[in-house]
């Protein structure tokens, strides 16, 4: 009989593992998987892996593969229900059944209707030992995005503000303006490593000319799908937007086509740079953000502006608010955000509050009656 506190262990790592390639294994979830045998001296962790960068292989199989003959009569941890179904490969849950494992913890079921409890049968019917809800709580947590896709048909929507210390995010007619430190920027660089796509509206996109990608020394492949909400197509194509859209894809959310031979046009010319343009009720985001599932985005990053923030909040798909908050002040030409640390809607729950250099960050998540 193995303790709960020995599954919880195991099943720790195998979360961390998953946390590896959040934001890289679209449309897949990003899971953990670790096996780990007892020959009388202690547990020993044999084979580890996550899923693969693009989504395949799975974890099992990455797991497996190190553990070779030594995962007969081990035990296999993973974040997810291992899959029943053959899709690109062959399902995870009989490559466990092949292995010999003796004994397989799993955080969480899977959602996908072709899994959906069918893994863990397949196992238990081959004489497998299944323990299921380890640390399922913090499981959800980490597959929040993916859940979300699988159960709402939407990207885990998360809504990221810098605000002065007078409520500014920014100076009318000024290009970007220094609200927070470098940690806190290297802070956001990391997140949009971890997030599927991030979004900016219009507005940003021509104030700030951001490039939205990650430029973390060894993540820089990790930058997410770079949305732009476009109503008239006026983004620039000499943006660094559309500059670097051969490098990491851009997508630009537009209006109904108004057949005018200047919306062709630009349209025309972001497309021969690379940009890839949609057209969706920009002022609809439970539209886009249904596309978006659609496509496989299972966690979305809106980094602003003020408009684009109250859309979101307004119709209600923000899961969650970070909200940096910068010691210096503004002033009169500031641009005012829809939120502050004590202006916050109804709905959100305080979770904590980190500090970054000379800046605060408030997390918030919205909490939905069950
Ligand atoms: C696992 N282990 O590491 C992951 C799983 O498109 P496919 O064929 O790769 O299938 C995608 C589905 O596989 C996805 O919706 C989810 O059910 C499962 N993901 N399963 O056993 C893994 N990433
Ligand atoms: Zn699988």
């Amino acid at each position: 009989m193995v303790d709960r506190s020995e599954d919880e262990r195991f099943m720790a790592e195998a979360l961390r593992f998953a946390h590896r390639n959040l934001g890289a294994t679209a449309s897949n979830p990003s899971v953990g998987c670790v096996i780990v045998r007892n020959d009388g001296a202690g547990p020993k962790i044999v084979g580890a892996a996550v899923t693969a960068p693009g989504g395949r292989p799975h974890a099992e199989t990455g797991a497996l593969a190190v553990a070779g003959t030594l995962a007969r009569g081990a035990t296999a941890y993973v974040t997810l229900e291992p899959c029943s179904h053959h899709g690109k490969t062959p399902p995870c849950a009989d490559a466990l059944i092949a292995a010999g494992v003796a004994r397989v913890v799993v955080a969480i079921t899977d959602p996908d209707e072709r899994v959906a409890g069918r893994g863990l049968e397949m196992l238990r019917a081959a004489g497998i030992e299944v323990v299921t809800g380890v640390l399922a709580q913090e499981a959800e947590r980490e597959l929040e995005g993916y859940l979300m896709r699988k159960r709402n048909n939407r990207p885990y929507v998360t809504l990221k503000l810098a605000v002065s210390a007078d409520g500014m995010i920014g100076i009318k007619g000024q290009g970007q303006v220094r609200i927070t430190g470098a940690s806190a920027r290297d802070y956001v660089q990391r997140l949009r490593a971890e997030t599927d796509a991030i979004l900016v509206g219009i507005g940003t996109a021509i104030a700030d000319d951001p490039e939205l990608t990650c430029r973390i020394p060894g993540l820089e492949n990790r930058s997410p799908l770079r949305i732009v909400i476009d109503g008239d197509l006026d983004l620039p194509v000499s943006s660094k937007l559309a500059q670097t859209a051969r490098t990491v894809p851009v997508l630009v959310v537009t209006g109904e086509e108004d057949g005018s031979v200047s919306f062709d046009e630009r349209r025309q010319a972001l497309e021969a740079a690379g940009v890839e343009v949609v057209v969706c009720d920009p002022a609809a985001p439970g539209d886009l953000l249904a596309a978006l599932a659609t496509r496989g985005v299972s966690s979305l990053l809106v980094e602003g502006g003020a408009r684009t923030a109250q859309r979101f909040l307004n119709d209600g798909f923000v899961d969650r608010i970070l909200l940096f908050t910068g010691p210096a002040a503004l002033g009169e030409e500031g641009v005012p955000s829809p939120l502050e640390r004590n202006l916050i809607p109804v709905g959100f729950v305080h979770r904590r509050t980190d500090t970054f250099g000379d800046d605060l960050l408030d997390t918030y998540e919205y909490e939905r009656t069950p």
